[in-house]
């Protein structure tokens, strides 16, 4: 299997400056290499353009900030991504802040019929304009993908929904919105919150959250928040929320994921190397996409 890298250097979904830099820190943390070694053909395409706005961070009367060079930088996205999934080959796409799982998930989509999500985060990213406490569009992307929210950014990809709420699942959740609690037990959304990590242990969290979300799918995308990991193992975030997954936890889930070898395809995202410590933020994300890739000590 060939896997084709997409680089995404956006940083206007929320407002910590840096976050663009992560796909060079994850570059320089050697995420070519790393799969090399692991004997995949590795197509790095570069990186995806992004705009920039005269002055940053500027709030429409929608409450989403920096909208229309998101909403650009995301199409420029779908159609790399698409591209990749249509020569048959792995999209893995580095970010970025995590808006760009809009485009990302608008690429890989269309080519099934039902596709499967497992959405690692700190939060629940299922904000909109109205019930976003901050407009930072990093906040709202899986909603989005469900079709709900500004039709500038439902619509991206040139249709809607994405996904279904019935093929979602999301682990390490910590930090939800009050329109965020909402939606989820309106749509019925499996949550893993950090409570049942801890309670049942990872192992079990994955085997559930891997028989949800494989029932009816036809693929299964997987979308990594580093801000999932505790902030001690990934410090470079730039929302971090104490109490999250340990950098051990994380790589058995992705142990896991790479035994069952139902994952289509991924997504990387929020490294800051300016909030991090030496870059390891980027090299634990490095590490745990070698582990996705199958990576073994034996
Ligand atoms: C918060 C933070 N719920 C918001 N979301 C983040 O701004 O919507 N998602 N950081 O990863
Ligand atoms: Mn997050
Ligand atoms: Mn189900
Ligand atoms: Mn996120």
């Amino acid at each position: 299997k060939k896997i084709s890298i997409i680089g995404v250097p956006m940083d206007l979904g929320q407002t910590r400056r840096g976050v663009d830099m992560g796909p060079s820190a994850m570059r320089y943390a050697g995420v070519v290499e790393r799969l090399e070694a692991l004997n995949f053909e590795v197509d790095d395409r570069g990186d995806v353009e992004i705009g920039r706005p005269n002055k940053l961070d500027v709030k429409n009367d929608k409450n989403l900030k920096d909208l229309n060079e998101v909403v650009k930088a995301n199409e420029i996205l779908a159609d790399a991504v698409s591209n990749a999934v249509e020569k048959g080959n792995f999209p893995l796409v580095l970010g970025g802040d995590h808006s760009i799982a809009i485009g990302t998930l608008a690429g890989v989509a269309n080519k099934y019929e039902n596709l499967g999500v497992i959405w690692f985060d700190a939060h629940g990213d299922l904000n909109t304009g109205d019930t976003s406490p901050s407009g930072n569009i990093h906040g709202m992307p899986l909603a989005v993908s469900l079709g709900i929210g500004d039709t500038s950014l439902t619509k991206i990809g040139g249709y809607a929904p994405k996904i279904k709420p019935e093929n979602i699942v999301i682990i390490g959740a910590r930090s939800l919105d009050d329109g965020e609690k909402e939606l989820i037990k309106e749509k019925g959304i499996k949550v893993f919150t950090m409570h049942e990590i801890d309670r049942l242990g990872m192992t079990n969290v994955m085997e559930e959250a891997i028989s949800h979300v494989s029932q009816k799918t036809d693929g299964i995308h997987l979308s990594l928040d580093l801000d999932a990991l505790d902030p001690i193992d990934a410090p470079g975030v730039g929302t971090p929320v104490i109490g999250g997954t340990t950098y051990r936890e994380t790589h058995l889930a992705m142990e896991i994921l790479a035994e069952r070898d139902l994952i289509t395809s991924a997504e990387f995202v929020e490294v800051n190397p300016i909030l991090d410590n030496k870059n390891s933020t980027a090299e634990a994300a490095v590490g745990l996409i070698g582990s996705l890739f199958g990576e073994k000590l034996l």
